[in-house]
């Protein structure tokens, strides 16, 4: 048996399920990226906005490329369980928010003309990092991008996310139709205003009017988004169908914590979001680095020194505590750089991440996280730096986890086996790490040499000189031990 809306009246009585008639519900979002993320975060907050009361905020999910969630979801009437985790144990939900999926690829004329459609008032984005086809240090538009050079040539069968709604722009603008608000829901600083600044620049290309007319009309709200969603994996579907009594091919696990805050700013209407815990807030600025910087900075060092020193997921890296204080260090040399309204307690927010991290009923693997570093690494890691040397503070934790990207990212482990590395630039940076071999003094200057990473900081002599140090402790000694003699600095 498969979950679908046949089959949900047959479901365990104790499983949460929609309790409103999926019949009456209609779009009002089209989301682009349907990933796990999606699933388990804003499409949760829509399904009880939908139980509320808001029958026309359904979403039609979108993949660029793959046909898999829609091949997992078609069948099943988009309905699929979020399973959330803790020590304490498992709680299922079936949502039903998602009411039709698309592979944009398959049919880009339908899926664009979905996104003009004017009951679409809400075009949403988790496409992650390397979805916006932008330089990561400057937060600009590449438009030497393959996508983006096939999208200004194929302008009504694009590939990119800014390229499909660029074109569904185009179309409403010809057709007197208002413009929807994009709403960013990814890891990016300014994620609303990256947006905004990336498409003006796109549609510019196309023609400088049309640039105007999305710098004038767009809104592109910041967004904070929050929770934690490990790859769901075959031991996952098969715990999922036993408590379910049926299959459901795709269901999503996550932790109990979830956080979502939005700038208020919609240019043609939004659902009733503070009903459903969502925070709506003038400006989302501190809370977008209060995240990037104490949550992601700390996820991603432990991704990388995790993974060389051995550790399979973010849990069991957690379980050595020289791991859970270096974490903690990240932490304390990104605070003193964060500007937080009054009362904002955070080291209590830090605590409550590590506490997060710990889940031992996750199984967050560090190499998921490792991947696409060329992407993350400024918003997480490097905007601290750049801030700390301005206050005169020392930056070694942080040049730590940044040697740690390094040594990942030459592909081959502390046992000379090879690393799997995901990343858009890893063609590049691998070539980097075979000229310089292991050596500190060459491979470190060769990476900060990578202007998009970088940018002119890579030049600065105490980044230099930080992360070349680093790096050769991790070459001498290994990760597990350069972590385990990492000390506190003196001066926080
Ligand atoms: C993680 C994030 O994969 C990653 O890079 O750091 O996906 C993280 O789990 C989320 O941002 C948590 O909200």
């Amino acid at each position: 048996m498969r979950l679908s809306n046949a089959t949900l009246a047959r479901l365990p009585g104790h499983i949460r399920r929609p309790g409103y008639d999926r019949t009456r519900v209609t779009s009002g979002i089209v989301h682009l990226g349907i990933g796990a993320f999606h699933r388990a975060h804003q499409a949760v907050v829509i399904d009880d906005l939908i139980a509320g009361g808001a029958m026309d905020w359904g979403i039609v999910g979108a993949s660029l490329r793959s046909a898999d969630t829609q091949d997992a979801l078609a069948p099943q009437d988009c309905l699929y369980t979020v399973a959330v985790r803790s020590g304490a144990g498992t709680e299922h939900r079936v949502i039903g928010s998602v009411l039709a999926t698309e592979v944009a690829k398959h049919d880009p004329s339908h899926l664009i003309a979905g996104m003009a459609d004017p009951t679409t008032r809400i075009v949403s984005l988790t496409v992650t990092e390397k979805g916006y086809c932008h330089t990561p240090q400057t937060g600009e538009l590449n438009a030497d991008h393959p996508d983006i050079v096939h999208d200004l040539a194929h302008p009504d069968a694009p590939r990119s996310a800014p390229g499909f709604i660029v074109a569904a722009l185009a179309r409403r603008r010809a057709a007197g139709i208002a413009s929807f608000t994009v709403l960013s829901c990814d890891n990016l600083s300014a994620n609303g205003h990256t947006a905004k600044r990336i498409l003006t620049q796109l549609a510019s290309l196309r023609s400088p009017e049309f640039g105007k007319w999305i710098a004038d009309h767009l809104a592109c709200p910041s967004t904070m988004v929050d929770r934690i969603v490990p790859e769901t994996t075959d031991a996952d579907r098969a715990a999922v169908a036993s408590e379910l009594g049926m299959t459901d091919a795709w269901p999503v696990i996550t932790e109990p914590f979830t956080q979502w805050i939005v700038e208020d700013n919609f240019a043609t209407g939004r659902p009733d979001f503070a009903r459903a815990g969502v925070q709506l807030v003038a400006d989302v600025t501190p809370f977008e680095h209060m995240k990037l910087r104490l949550l992601n900075a700390s996820h991603s060092a432990l991704a990388y020194l995790g993974y060389l020193a051995g550790y399979e997921t973010i849990a069991a890296t957690m379980t050595d505590d020289a791991f859970a204080a270096f974490a903690r260090g990240i932490m304390t040399e990104a605070a003193v750089t964060l500007s937080m309204p009054a009362g904002t307690d955070l080291s209590g927010y830090s605590a409550s991440l590590l506490k997060r991290f710990a889940n031992p009923a996750l199984r967050h693997r560090t190499w998921q996280i490792a991947m696409d570093g060329s992407q993350k690494l400024p918003q997480r890691l490097l905007g601290t730096m750049q801030d700390r040397l301005r206050l005169g503070m020392p930056i070694d934790t942080h040049a730590l986890a940044v040697a740690g990207w390094m040594r990942y990212v030459t592909a081959s482990d502390e046992n000379g086996q090879p690393i799997d590395v995901r990343d858009p630039l890893a063609g590049e940076l691998a070539a980097v790490a075979r000229a310089a071999g292991p050596v500190a003094d060459r491979l470190a200057p060769a990476l900060l040499d990578r202007r998009a990473i970088f940018g002119e900081f890579g030049n600065d002599p105490r980044l230099r000189g930080a992360v070349t140090r680093a790096l050769a402790q991790l070459y001498e000694v290994g990760a597990r031990q350069a972590v385990q003699a990492w000390r506190p600095s003196l001066q926080e």
